[in-house]
């Protein structure tokens, strides 16, 4: 213990250019008391600690022992490794792996959900319900299950059959490709990448990057789309459908975010990671009459529950609890000092948190048998006893606050701002509970007031600078009449910059504005964690069915952009977004050679197949251009580009009479 309090402590050798790193109001304030402090965050460690170029640019192959071989960036077809593997080969093959292990998370996340889901069905895990029947019934008849006079079980028991096929059926097409725009399906089956189960394309996928096995730059991406595919039109669509069975639909609902949300009079408890049943568990633990009669008896005025990066978002979109903040957000929020407890299960935990917890006395919990830190204390999650874990998390929780150690400072930051936009809501929303319905959006997107589509999604990254990628991006898009659907780390940047308010329509352009304004939505829609991404390729599908907008998801003036992005699992989203169609931007780093054949089939040679294709840019202006020039040119083809350049003539015609008159 007394070693990693040095370890953490340890002297900071650069100062850190605060403003240059972060946007972030309350992260800056914690940068400035970690310098009191003596304490490092990943902000320290990235300024350090340069990214290796060879890496970032994937010149490099550790798959075998004859290497590890490096190749040349500068000059990247100058030589080959040993075995031969070309730049192409290397690069698709770090690249596949990337692939794999994002798809892994989330569909092992799903995994989870799917069997908590069968517990709860067959009375194995008393404490969650299905709480949203008729979504029960909607997903089960959308892969055509028969709803019609049957009872919830049965409905049930055939819908965990028919969805444990997404990842263990080894042969055949897994079930929500029921979901994709027969156009769109036809196209994968012509490429031969519908996906058939995701421990099959995961298994193919780890075995093809092998030393010596696919060699073949093209015939690797394939697989690699056939491997993202099971991922967000499998295991994500999976964990977001059941969490909605189980825990209910998101619908609009008011919350704040950001570190303002700590209360120094309560026991403070956050919640960092991604699978939701262990949110859901902590829930009822602090709502326990008898725990919150233990905080009293400590002193305090109750006890304060806070998300953090997914498993926040979701919780902040379906039941609307406070959001302390992003993912390079989580070590400032240590500094505070006001964490009492923070538990944690999988994905995006940085190792960081165990030490540094340490220095402010928070007590830090792991909980997930699959990750574990070391120095943390383990208190292991059980879906079937969920609140022994849970419980004990909260009394640790009050036995830190009774003698909380450190200082407290809390940056007094919220934004309040509306989330829990699912793709059900916007359905209603839309087009009323009578006719709900996309042909709302369809005729305003057909008609200009919508230019068209953008999701900006995704992490932050100490690499560049925190929030502000995603905030001016956002800023852009919507100012260019593109209605902006969020998920992750991104929409908790921008509900912090206020922009999740409906008056924030005030920043968006004319014909975006006209549509917030009589709908009262706000121009950027929250909708929940990254699996949650899965919404967006719904709504997608959505588009297209409704119709006028193209026949496959590839004909829709829609773009996605991860502007901050860190995980590999935003690789696999990102895959997955380009093999359904969609234009899809990263900043900060690609892994690729410019120069070289497997980054133009992944910029360029997709698309022309009939998919759609990466793009990158580091400015936010510069990726809204190439955002905007891409829903552009599919408002081209579509030919309801005149719609729009009639409605900005009729708007600069109305602005000259305005002169005129005035
Ligand atoms: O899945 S956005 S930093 S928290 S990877 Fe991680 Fe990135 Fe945040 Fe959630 Ni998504
Ligand atoms: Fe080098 Fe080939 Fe081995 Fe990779 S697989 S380390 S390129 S010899």
């Amino acid at each position: 213990m007394v070693e990693e309090k040095k370890e953490a402590k340890k002297e900071v050798k650069k100062e850190l250019p605060i403003s240059e790193v972060t946007t972030c109001k309350s992260t800056a304030q914690m940068l400035r008391k970690a310098a009191e402090d003596g304490v490092e965050t990943a902000f320290h460690r990235a300024m350090e600690m340069k990214a290796c170029p060879i890496g970032a640019d994937s010149a490099c192959c550790k798959h075998c022992a004859m290497g590890p071989c490096r190749l040349s960036s500068k000059n990247p077809y100058e030589k080959t490794g040993v075995c031969g593997a070309t730049i192409d080969t290397i690069a698709s093959r770090n690249f596949a792996r990337m692939v794999a292990c994002g798809t892994a998370s989330h569909t092992d996340h799903g995994m989870t959900m799917l069997e908590v889901f069968r517990g709860v069905i067959r009375g194995e895990i008393p404490d969650y319900q299905i709480k949203d029947e008729q979504k029960l019934r909607d997903v089960a008849a959308s892969i055509g299950i028969e709803v019609e006079g049957r009872g919830v079980k049965e409905v049930a028991e055939d819908l965990y059959h028919e969805l444990e096929k997404t990842y263990t059926q080894v042969e055949g097409e897994i079930p929500f490709t029921k979901r994709v725009p027969k156009k769109t399906l036809e196209k994968w089956r012509e490429l031969g990448i519908v996906p058939r189960g995701a421990m099959r394309e995961i298994m193919e996928i780890m075995h093809r990057s092998h030393m010596g096995v696919d060699q073949d730059y093209e015939n690797m991406v394939k697989q690699c789309s056939r491997t993202a595919l099971a991922d967000g039109w499998g295991g994500a669509m999976v964990a977001t459908e059941i969490s909605d069975i189980l825990f209910g639909t998101p619908t609009p609902v008011v919350a704040g975010v950001d570190m303002g949300n700590l209360e120094e009079g309560k026991v403070n408890i956050i919640v960092h990671g991604h699978e939701p049943n262990l949110f859901e568990s902590i829930i009822a633990s602090v709502n326990d009459p008898k725990l919150l009669e233990e905080a009293k008896a400590a002193g305090a005025a109750g006890i304060n529950l806070l998300g953090m990066c997914c498993s926040g978002a979701e919780v902040l979109s379906r039941h609307g609890v406070p959001h302390a903040g992003n993912f390079m957000s989580v070590e400032p929020v240590l500094i505070t000092g006001a964490v009492d407890a923070m538990a944690v299960d999988v994905q995006c935990i940085q190792q960081a948190l165990a030490p540094l917890s340490k220095c402010y006395g928070t007590r830090f919990f792991t909980t997930n048998p699959r990750a574990k830190i070391e120095g943390a204390d383990h208190v292991e999650f059980h879906e079937n006893r969920p609140r022994e874990c849970t419980d004990k998390v909260v009394r640790m929780a009050i036995e830190r606050f009774k003698s909380r150690p450190a200082k407290v400072v809390i940056p007094q930051n919220k934004s309040l701002g509306v989330h829990g936009f699912s793709h059900e809501y916007v359905n209603y929303m839309l087009g009323g509970s009578f006719r709900s319905s996309y042909v709302p959006l369809n005729d305003n997107i057909i008609n200009g007031r919508i230019r068209g589509v953008a999701g900006v999604v995704g992490c932050t990254n100490p690499r560049v600078r925190q929030d502000y990628v995603h905030v001016e991006l956002v800023k852009e898009l919507i100012k260019n009449d593109i209605l902006v659907v969020q998920t992750g780390c991104s929409q908790i940047a921008l509900a912090k910059a206020g922009l999740m308010k409906p008056d924030a329509a005030v920043l968006a352009g004319d014909g975006l504005r006209e549509v917030c304004e009589t709908v009262g939505m706000p121009p950027v829609l929250g909708l929940g964690s990254c699996v949650d991404n899965s919404r967006i390729l719904i709504a997608c599908a959505e588009m297209v069915r409704t119709g006028g907008l193209g026949e496959s998801i590839a004909d829709l003036p829609v773009a996605g952009a991860a502007p901050e992005w860190m995980s590999e699992k935003a690789i696999a989203i990102g895959q997955y977004f380009v093999a359904s169609g969609v234009f899809t931007v990263f900043g900060v780093t690609f892994p690729t050679i410019t120069e070289t054949k497997f980054h133009k089939l992944l910029f360029e040679g997709l698309e022309k197949q009939g998919l759609g294709k990466w793009g990158f840019a580091v400015d936010p202006y510069e990726m809204a251009r190439l955002m905007i020039d891409h829903i552009n040119k599919k408002r081209e083809a579509l030919g309801i580009m005149a719609a729009r350049e009639r409605k900005l003539f009729d708007m600069a015609d109305r602005q000259k009479l305005e002169a005129e008159s005035a």
